[in-house]
């Protein structure tokens, strides 16, 4: 890798040891790793400072336009590692610390996952911070400091287990509090009117107060001196409530918002595409998003006279339907504070938000009780009923008589407040996160709100930061392409194609094949060390790790391995090539039915890891705790990415790049950005099986399918049906799986049985492309080469120019 930023070796070393001995009192000899993890941060993060410091003077010199990316999640990962391969010399600090006696893996080892974000969602807003800072675009990540990330998942007798996630527990090095950028945030009460010189005041009183405090981590851009700031709150009770100074009634209300405060960012809700309707959630959108709001209009006012010109300043852009009380927070504060006129106050706003919209799951698109968020938020409520209320004057005046177009697009309808919509009313751009998941909201679920204003409607392809899933999370592969094509692909990742033409080149091939080989073993060791399960580098590496969800179809996955193990039992002519399938997933804590998804996979590892009549043809892991770490080295050592969500519902997936940047061939349905992948790599570079989206829709609206047809004229699917319901993977309890088969022969609202025939041919296909060993290198390495579109690089730099407008700053350091 190419230095690109000057680093001294002996005087980081030296700080390294002033930093155990001052933090710990001990010389680095007898430091722990924990200890030399922490001290090896605090020298890094210093110099990160510098250019910290030196990024935020130029910005506020040249008065630049900012984005607010506001989102409930940052799914950010461990930061040592990324931080070094930015500032350009994780290999010299490698040798540094070689050279101390200690091992940078090992070191790197000791930090736990910042694990504050479910999956896709979350990762991909960690991505975005990644590529904003390395393109240089200002940007602010706001989100919530959570005191306990997502869960530690354990796996005990195969179920999941979730244990806490006490990422602080021994600090965060790179973290810096700021209490002087403290804000109020109100709860409760009611509001009352005062009129004043001929204009009513809103007031709103009787409420309860939190201190939101801010906490600050760098995020550092490759090699070019710009740092950005992810900005995540704590709450703290306000400390003009003195316990033990007030009478009766005020000590209840302080003890009340101690409480208040600690319970507010406690804990991420562990749901992915899922939500819950707690009311602490809605209170912890309010809390970070007036917050963040509050503190960027302040800011704003430092540098600017003239509130009207926030739009040309500042985009918020909203990170799905969580952060969308943002529209009516902007209007509280423009009017109640700034004193704008409604129609003002209302023209500003919907040039400063902009939405993202990241799914059609009807069970994610929140919709708060108008009870609950009227009475927790009584004045935003107000201001909500407002912007309904107009809105809908505009949907009639639009649509004169149509009352289903009130009923399909209202913000408050059924005695819900409906975010996404009020996210849509409120800004001055929509966007998918893949074309055919941007065709499905124009076309299907915000149909209306496209007709109505089409010009609002974009789409924005996912993309990933190459930064972490190459050049971090596999390093062989990533300097035998710097090797090749020289090392500009770290920023510019559409250098990959150059790589085309080794492709076909025996020796390259070679080469390539051994790189995924060597990272193959180095998952194998993981492997041993944390399941105990010997598994072969040598046999195709078939992965699906992502969340646990019915629609993702990891189902599908281990019912397709139980009628192979079926073939391998019963079908003396069955050949197969040695294959282990290596699942890895989250399920959210409350969602039963995706627990038992995992215990089966378990079970079914269980009985045929143990069945050495198989000759160890198949085997099954299932990677416990998958996490953005673990992910690296899993995605590096992949043959087979299997992106097998029921065509039209995942809106894009971004596992599947980051498999295919390391050379991994996407068994898959044409969902999401699947659909991408294959045009940029060609549908014979990767297997693709069944139903369209058209058709999954079709389907749909006829009423579904009925999957006991396919039950009763497919032996194969009712032999591994009825494996689910008599005890073969579950003798103690031949009912425990009853729940699975029922929904399948019931419903199957996911297809899978439809699918299944259409899946059990593209695997035999995967298996005949394995044996051709040249073609199979082809077919990884042009994947690879052609991943280029898929870097959250491109992907932000689309957003900077098309939405948000903003110009890119050089830092120099003096
Ligand atoms: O399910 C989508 C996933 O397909 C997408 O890649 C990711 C990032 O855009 O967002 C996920 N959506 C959610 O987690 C909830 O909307």
């Amino acid at each position: 890798m190419k230095k690109l930023i000057d680093f001294d070796k002996e005087g980081f070393k030296k700080e390294v040891i002033t930093n155990v001995k001052t933090l710990y009192r001990r010389p680095i000899e007898e430091a722990t790793p924990q200890q030399v993890f922490q001290a090896v941060s605090y020298a890094v993060k210093d110099d990160i400072i510098d250019r910290w410091i030196a990024t935020h003077k130029e910005y506020e010199k040249k008065n630049v336009k900012t984005v607010y990316y506001l989102s409930m999640e940052f799914l950010m990962g461990r930061a040592l590692g990324n931080n070094l391969i930015n500032l350009t010399y994780y290999d010299a600090v490698k040798e540094a610390l070689d050279e101390l006696g200690f091992d940078l893996n090992l070191i790197e080892d000791q930090e736990p996952d910042a694990a504050l974000g479910n999956g896709g969602l979350g990762r991909l807003a960690a991505c975005f911070l990644d590529s904003l800072a390395t393109l240089g675009y200002p940007a602010y990540g706001c989100g919530i400091r959570y005191r306990y990330g997502m869960f530690k998942q354990a796996i005990k007798d195969g179920y999941q287990i979730e244990l806490p996630d006490d990422w602080l527990k021994d600090g965060n090095p790179f973290e810096i509090k700021r209490p002087e950028y403290a804000v109020e945030v109100k709860f409760g009460g009611y509001v009352r009117v005062e009129n004043r010189d001929g204009r009513n005041y809103f007031i709103q009183d009787g409420y309860q107060t939190v201190r939101a405090v801010p906490y600050d981590v760098p995020v550092v851009g490759y090699g070019n001196n710009v740092v950005n700031t992810l900005r995540i709150w704590d709450a703290e009770a306000d400390q003009e409530f003195c316990l033990d100074s007030f009478d009766k009634g005020e000590y209840e209300k302080a003890v009340e918002q101690q409480n208040l405060a600690k319970t507010i960012v406690e804990v991420l809700y562990p749901n992915d595409n899922h939500y819950a309707g707690k009311e602490l959630r809605l209170r912890q959108q309010y809390f970070f998003i007036s917050a963040s709001v509050q503190r960027a209009i302040l800011k704003f006012k430092e540098k600017n006279s003239d509130i009207h010109k926030l739009p040309e300043k500042i985009t918020f852009q909203m990170n799905d339907t969580h952060p969308t009380v943002a529209v009516a927070e902007l209007m509280r504060i423009l009017m109640d504070e700034e004193g704008l006129e409604w129609d003002d106050a209302w023209d500003i706003t919907t040039r400063t938000c902009a939405y993202t919209n990241h799914t059609i799951m009807a069970e994610a698109l929140e919709k708060w009780p108008i009870e609950l968020f009227s009475r927790l938020l009584p004045r935003i409520y107000q201001i909500v009923e407002e912007i309904n209320r107009r809105f809908v004057l505009k949907i009639q005046s639009m649509y004169p008589g149509n009352q289903d177009k009130v009923k399909n697009m209202a913000i408050l309808y059924d005695g819900q407040v409906k975010m996404a919509h009020l996210a849509i009313a409120g800004s001055y751009s929509v966007n998918g996160v893949a074309a055919l998941h941007t065709k499905i909201l124009e076309e299907r679920e915000l149909k209306d709100f496209y007709e109505m204003r089409p010009e609002q409607f974009n789409n924005k392809t996912n993309g990933i930061t190459q930064r972490r899933f190459l050049l971090h999370g596999n390093p062989l592969l990533a300097s035998w392409i710097t090797d090749k094509i020289g090392d500009e692909w770290i920023v510019k990742l559409s250098n990959l194609k150059k790589l085309k033409v080794y492709a076909t080149d025996e020796k390259y091939q070679q080469e390539f094949m051994n790189i995924k080989y060597q990272n193959k073993i180095r998952l194998a060791n993981y492997i041993k060390e944390h399941n105990g399960v010997d598994v072969d580098p040598r046999s195709i590496f078939d992965v699906q790790v992502k969340r646990l969800h019915e629609y993702k179809r990891q189902l599908l996955n281990i019912l397709h391995v139980m009628y192979q193990y079926n073939e391998l039992k019963t079908n003396p002519s069955y050949d197969m090539y040695p294959t282990t399938y290596i699942f890895g997933a989250k399920a959210s804590a409350g969602y039963k039915r995706a627990k038992l998804i995992i215990k089966l996979i378990n079970s079914v590892a269980d009985v045929i890891n143990n069945d050495a009549s198989i000759k160890g043809k198949i085997k099954v892991v299932f990677i416990e705790n998958y996490r953005v770490s673990n992910a690296e080295l899993i995605f590096a050592a992949a043959d087979v990415s299997e992106q097998i969500s029921t065509a039209s519902r995942e809106a894009s997936g971004t596992g599947n790049m980051k498999f295919m940047l390391n050379g991994a061939v996407t068994l898959g349905t044409m969902d999401g950005a699947n659909v991408e992948i294959v045009e940029e790599v060609g549908e014979e570079n990767a297997v693709i099986f069944g139903l369209r989206a058209e058709e999954v829709m079709k389907y749909e609206r006829e009423g579904g399918y009925n999957p006991k047809d396919i039950y009763n004229n497919d032996a194969a699917v009712r032999t591994v049906l009825t494996q689910l319901i008599n005890g073969m993977y579950s003798s103690d309890d031949p009912d425990r799986f009853r729940d699975l088969y029922d929904s399948l022969i019931n419903e199957d609202v996911y297809f899978i049985l439809k699918d299944f025939a259409s899946y059990v041919e593209a695997h035999r296909k995967i298996d005949t492309l394995y044996r051709d060993e040249k073609n199979w290198a082809k077919m990884v390495m042009l994947n690879t080469a052609c991943s280029g579109k898929f870097s959250s690089d491109r992907t932000i730099e689309e957003y900077a120019k098309e939405i948000w407008n903003l110009k890119k700053v050089k830092v120099t350091l003096d």
